[in-house]
């Protein structure tokens, strides 16, 4: 009984993932330079943006070894005009992308989004079934308990770094992120 339902469970998040990944090449071959852009701030710029503050930030590690994994978190400002967030780093993983799931007539899809605004009064919340960071090649280092470094990078070049749980992502979460 037990095997069957973890081979569901492994089929259900393995069909949800392939979708994922199947909708990033066609944007990213035109996002690249806009994600390079946002890597390579200039120099002068704050390593924190002021009034900007990352809450709750978790990485889930996927039920699959080698699939991808996910990061949810709360992006805010307590002042200053609206913020666009553009990058976001994970130390660990190879490629992390921001995406946002939608449902539509009852089917959930996501697809990569290149830049999510933010506003005091109007944080942008990555959570299950909405916005949220794919992490692509995790490597072995990133474990649940640990602490992993993250980095945020703002459309102006401000960045904010804070670090992240690590969690093992929990079957029902799992299950709920994907349907
Ligand atoms: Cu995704």
């Amino acid at each position: 009984m037990r095997s069957t339902a973890l081979a569901a469970l492994a089929a259900t998040s393995l069909l949800a993932l392939a979708a994922c990944g199947g909708n990033a090449p066609a944007p990213d071959a035109s996002g690249a330079a806009a994600a390079d852009a946002g890597a390579a701030p200039d120099a002068n710029a704050p390593d924190n943006a002021p009034h900007v503050s990352v809450i709750d930030p978790v990485i889930k590690l996927p039920a699959v070894a080698g699939a991808p994994g996910v990061l949810y978190f709360t992006i805010q400002q307590d002042a200053g005009k609206p913020n666009t967030l553009a990058a976001v780093h994970v130390d660990g993983a190879e490629r992390a992308e921001m995406h946002e799931s939608k449902t539509e007539n009852g089917v959930t899809s996501m697809e990569p989004v290149k830049a999510v605004e933010f506003s005091e009064g109007k944080p942008a919340e990555f959570k299950a079934g909405s916005y949220h960071v794919m992490l692509f090649g995790i490597a072995s280092t990133v474990k649940a308990g640990k602490d992993v470094e993250v980095t945020f990078t703002l459309a102006n070049g401000d960045k904010v770094s804070t670090f992240a749980k690590v969690e093992e992502i929990g079957a029902m979460e799992g299950m709920m992120d994907h349907m």
